[in-house]
């Protein structure tokens, strides 16, 4: 059983939206970042570094998105999301979902969140411009790579690490130049935003924004 802690369209949208495309049971739990309830003593107990997500695999909480979409694709093999460990796709695929988690949603943090970089807010906006050049070079990187495999990360596979792109992509929404911009990820996130997952997702998020 799966207790996932989230806040709408935050890192936890990926997690939640692979819960729902595999159809396991699961339950929300949502956590109010407006009021802080991410640094408060409960939630540290459950995740010390006080960022969502969190998920409770029974009964026990774990971090880091990553980990997570990980663990989930390989308890649940029959839903074919994930490669097998001894499936030639595995290296591209945890090499892609590894790569997103480390290189393109840390930039996308600095965006958000210019002051973990520098406390001055009169540099902030330099910071974000900063993150905004990296966030379009992994961008235009991954169309590249997405143009030799497509229409998926896995070729004619769908697998977790669309959904990830995915959820990357979103957060790009508000910025200057917005993924969509990138043809070959555009058609990805399109066949995504198709799933019925998706929709079951912002209904359960309450989220209007980029639905298609
Ligand atoms: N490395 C973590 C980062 C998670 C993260 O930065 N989450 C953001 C939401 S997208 C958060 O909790 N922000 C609130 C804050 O930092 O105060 C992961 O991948 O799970």
């Amino acid at each position: 059983m799966y207790t996932l802690y989230y806040s709408p369209g935050a890192a936890s949208l990926v997690v939640h939206l692979t819960l729902l495309e595999l159809g396991v049971p699961f339950e929300l739990v949502k956590v109010d970042i407006e009021q802080r309830a991410h640094k408060q003593p409960d939630y540290l107990k459950l995740n010390p570094n006080g960022v969502l997500p969190t998920m409770l695999i029974d009964g026990k909480p774990h971090h880091e998105t990553c980990a997570l979409l990980l663990l989930l694709g390989e308890r649940h093999p029959e839903a074919g999301l994930a490669p097998r460990a001894d499936d030639p796709q595995r290296a591209d695929y945890v090499q892609w979902l590894v790569h997103l988690s480390a290189t393109l949603q840390p930039a996308f943090r600095l965006w958000f969140y210019p002051q973990d970089a520098i406390d001055d807010p009169a540099r902030h906006e330099a910071v974000k411009a900063a993150a905004q050049r990296r966030i379009e070079a992994v961008f235009g990187r991954l169309d590249a790579e997405l143009a030799q495999r497509k229409p998926y990360v896995l070729g004619d596979r769908f697998s977790i690490a669309d959904l990830h792109t995915t959820m990357l992509m979103r957060w790009s929404r508000n910025m200057p130049k917005t993924a969509l911009a990138w043809p070959n990820l555009r058609a990805l996130a399109d066949r995504v935003r198709a799933r019925p997952s998706w929709d079951a997702l912002y209904a359960r998020e309450g989220l209007t924004e980029w639905q298609r």
